[in-house]
């Protein structure tokens, strides 16, 4: 049960749910009380890497702000209920919406703890279905929806993004992610840093594209100091030097299976290195060198993350990031990028192997802006208008679930008045804070030590084949429900159950559907079996909630026994015997099986993307080099808006500032401390400058997620050291049109000195 007895200690291995590292915690317990919490050297992924953060799990289990029971609104203030009062609150506030004004009036918005969550991974769609509305929301669209776009036109699914095959490259081209500090994302990889150091050491060159000179660009070969934004014009000059000195070559491997190569000249044509210098801040022949390198490494790959999607190019950067992976033959080949195979819940691991349907956006548009959904989501940077403009189809509720979009999405302030004008809202939450102040009722899920863990969607991007179950390390105070059970019932009430319904009977629908579906599915590894039997084994199991969809997925995915079908296989039982987790081995090639576009090639010149190529080049002139630029930046001890509230990783100096080079801190006449008053087209703030060369001329830097000075919020660390909502700056007008990921960096700004506060 990933646990073991010492005496009255004991030691129970957990994987760290706060990043997409997925490093394994070794954590040990007297008395129900966690002592102390390790690296777990013998994770078969992490072994014993461990950031600042994961030690946290006490500190964020004992934290007396942390909710542990139900809060609702009365008269503007929120009081501690019992789950009975607010479930029946639920069902009151929600169906009188429901019934007035339709079920399209309400909305969603599912924040990125979500994606580290075993719960409402499998439990998530039942509810959003179950309130039959349009109108989700979510953390993908300020985010990395953009990789997920250009992946689904290439490759045919939006899950099928590639992988840098870390471990074994000899050339690493980073842009926009700085992984010495988050650690990394699309490309799970504990001790990210460690490995990149074993790259080098073995005689592997890094090269960092960045507007920062961030820690990984300390620890890295070369630094090119970008201009925000340019990353999809640097790519695509990157790409044209490629084919314009007949370097182009897909390798042997993917030759019959990409499609649109021809078109790929014409299409790059205007990016010449010279054209894109002045745009990018980058020398003409340092882009062709690089181009060089790229093609001359016996290994390589290009990897972008952040601050290549949250750009207005974003799904074109992202896009080229992978033609420069497959023209320089780097593609689903060992030392490049490659697909991971996932032990559960991977798409592309089951239907039809090679070929599919194919990736499309817009099944629908929506109501104010006639913006294209995409992956059964609308962009958050629409949500506001969404909500605050009247007419027929208006949201009139709104449910969050793990996410705080007043400090993670563009124009918060926007978003506040929004959340303000609601009839109703619920929030699933484990803190009254920015955003959750305004629910009318908060249900928070147990402790991140009282529930089981299994990294659904990291294990499909990681740099090994791995899985890892972690049962609860604290048993969950009685009567209180699981993080499952309330995202069932609240399935079940939007359905019309009421307050009193069973989550169990709604997790039995979902798994019944689920294994029925399996068994009539003739690509299934149980495609026509006797049902009684494979449900005799399942119910000899006992097991329910999460963990009997867990091992139905693991027993029928790539990897599993097919209950009995392939004896050697793996079910949740195996993983339970392994508390360190399973190695499956390092990535394996999966094109074209991996392929789900129609013509079961790689799209190498999608007509979606090539046919916004022309905003690209009108951009190519069309920027003021005098303009201030507005990126991000993240804290190794900050994670996104909602740790702060944890004293070890806030005390110190002020983070939360606002970072200038010394020849613009001079021009504007500001010195380092002092207070600068910033601007954008939507909202102005004033915070503390802080003086660095290690940032490009032109270009200052705010990390997110901070701002807690709110009233009605009860985080009493967070607010005591506040910040600033550098989102209160963020547009929302401004969306890669692609995507309609949200433009987070690069945003225009005007500076001033100020000598007293606003
Ligand atoms: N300017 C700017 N803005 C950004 C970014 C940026 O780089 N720059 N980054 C963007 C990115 S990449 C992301 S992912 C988003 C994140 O955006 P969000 O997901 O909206 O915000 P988080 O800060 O992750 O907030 C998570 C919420 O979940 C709650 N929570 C934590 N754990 C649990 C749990 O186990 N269960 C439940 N029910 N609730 C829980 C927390 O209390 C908090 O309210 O921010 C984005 N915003
Ligand atoms: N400690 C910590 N770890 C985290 C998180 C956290 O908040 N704190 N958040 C987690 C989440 S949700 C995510 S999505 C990941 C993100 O992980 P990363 O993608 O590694 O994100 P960042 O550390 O924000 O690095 C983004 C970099 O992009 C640079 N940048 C900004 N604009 C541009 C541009 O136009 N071009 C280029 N080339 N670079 C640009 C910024 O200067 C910054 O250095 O981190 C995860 N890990
Ligand atoms: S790197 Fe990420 S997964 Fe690993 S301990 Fe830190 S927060 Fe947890
Ligand atoms: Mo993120």
């Amino acid at each position: 049960m990933g646990v073991s007895e010492t005496g009255a200690e004991r030691i129970a291995y957990r994987t760290c749910p706060l990043c997409e590292a997925t490093c394994g915690l070794a954590i040990t317990l007297k008395d129900e009380q966690v002592l102390q919490i390790r690296g777990d050297k013998d994770d078969v992924f992490s072994k014993g890497f461990i950031c600042p953060k994961g030690t946290t799990l006490k500190a964020l289990h004992e934290d007396p702000d942390r909710l542990r029971k139900p809060l609702i609104k009365r008269n503007g203030e929120h009081v501690e209920v019992s789950w009975q009062e607010a479930w029946q609150e639920v069902e009151r506030g929600l169906m009188q919406v429901i019934n007035t004004y339709g079920r399209d009036s309400v909305g969603t918005y599912v924040g990125n703890p979500n994606a580290h969550n075993l719960a409402p991974l499998l439990y998530n769609r039942t509810w959003m279905q179950a309130l039959g509305t349009t109108k989700h929301f979510s953390a993908s669209s300020v985010d990395q929806l953009p990789k997920q776009i250009a992946s689904g036109y290439m490759f045919g699914s939006a899950t099928s993004v590639a992988i840098p095959d870390l471990d074994r490259t000899d050339y690493v081209l980073m842009l926009g992610a700085n992984p010495y500090v988050s650690n990394g994302s699309l490309c799970t990889a504990p001790d990210f840093p460690g490995r990149l150091e074993a790259m080098r050491a073995r005689g592997g060159k890094l090269v960092v594209v960045d507007p920062q000179r961030t820690r990984s660009v300390e620890k890295s070969d070369e630094w090119l100091a970008i201009r925000p934004n340019g990353d999809a014009f640097l790519l695509a000059a990157i790409a044209h030097t490629i084919i314009n000195n007949g370097r182009a070559d897909v390798g042997d491997h993917l030759r019959l299976h990409t499609a649109g190569f021809d078109e790929l000249p014409a299409a790059l044509k205007a990016f010449s290195p010279e054209a894109v210098a002045n745009v990018t801040g980058i020398e003409a022949q340092t882009i062709r060198r690089v181009a060089m390198e790229l093609c001359d490494a016996p290994t390589a790959l290009v990897y972008g993350r952040i601050g290549t999607t949250t750009v207005s190019f974003g799904t074109t950067a992202s896009w080229l990031v992978d033609v420069i992976n497959i023209i320089t033959g780097n593609l689903d080949k060992v030392g490049g990028v490659m697909f991971t195979l996932p032990a559960a819940g991977g798409q592309t691991t089951r239907g039809k192997p090679g070929r599919g349907k194919g990736f499309r956006i817009g099944n629908r548009f929506s109501r104010v802006r006639g913006f294209p959904e995409a992956i059964g989501e609308f962009p958050a940077a629409l949500m506001a208008e969404e909500i605050l403009t009247e007419g027929p189809g208006q949201i009139k509720a709104m449910v969050t679930m793990a996410g705080n979009p007043v400090l993670s999405t563009p124009n918060g302030q926007q978003i506040e008045r929004a959340f303000e004008s609601l009839d109703f809202m619920i929030s699933v939450d484990i803190y009254l804070n920015e955003t959750t102040r305004h629910a009318n009722v908060i249900l928070p899920p147990p402790s991140h030590l009282e529930r089981s863990h299994y990294d659904m969607i990291f294990t499909s991007f990681s740099v090994r084949n791995v899985a890892n179950y972690s049962a609860p390390v604290l048993e969950r105070k009685s009567g209180d429900p699981d993080e499952w059970q309330i995202l069932a019932k609240l399935a079940g009430i939007a359905q019309g159950y009421g307050a009193d319904i069973d989550p169990a009977v709604v997790d039995d629908h979902i798994f019944n559907s689920l294994l029925e579906k399996f068994l009539k599915d003739e690509l299934s590894q149980i495609h026509g079996r006797d049902e009684r039997e494979i449900r005799e084994e399942i119910d000899s199991s006992g097991a329910r909630g999460p963990e009997r969809i867990l091992d139905l997925l693991l027993r029928t995915g790539p990897y599993g026994d097919a209950y009995g079908a392939n004896p050697k296989g793996i079910n949740l039982q195996t993983l339970k015997n392994q508390p360190h987790g399973m190695d499956f081995g390092p990535l394996m090639p999966r094109i074209p099986e991996v392929l789900r576009t129609p013509s079961g090639k790689i799209e190498l010149a999608p007509a979606e993307i090539v046919a916004d190529l022309i905003r690209l080049e009108n951009a190519l002139d069309d920027f003021d080099v005098e303009e201030f630029l507005l990126v991000g930046r993240r804290h190794l001890r900050s994670n996104n808006s909602w740790m702060h509230n944890i004293e070890t990783l806030v005390k110190g100096a002020t983070r939360c500032t606002l970072q200038m080079h010394p020849d613009d801190a001079h021009q504007i006449g500001i010195s380092d401390g002092e207070k600068a008053r910033i601007s954008s087209r939507v909202g102005t703030l004033d915070v503390f400058v802080e003086i660095t060369k290690n940032i490009r001329p032109r270009v200052v830097s705010l990390p997110h997620g901070w701002g807690h000075n709110l009233v009605g919020t009860k985080m009493n660390i967070a607010s005591a050291v506040s910040g600033v909502n550098t989102n209160v700056l963020t547009d929302e007008e401004q969306m890669d049109p692609l995507s309609g990921n949200a433009v987070l960096n690069g945003i225009p700004v005007k500076i001033l000195a100020v000598a007293t506060p606003l």
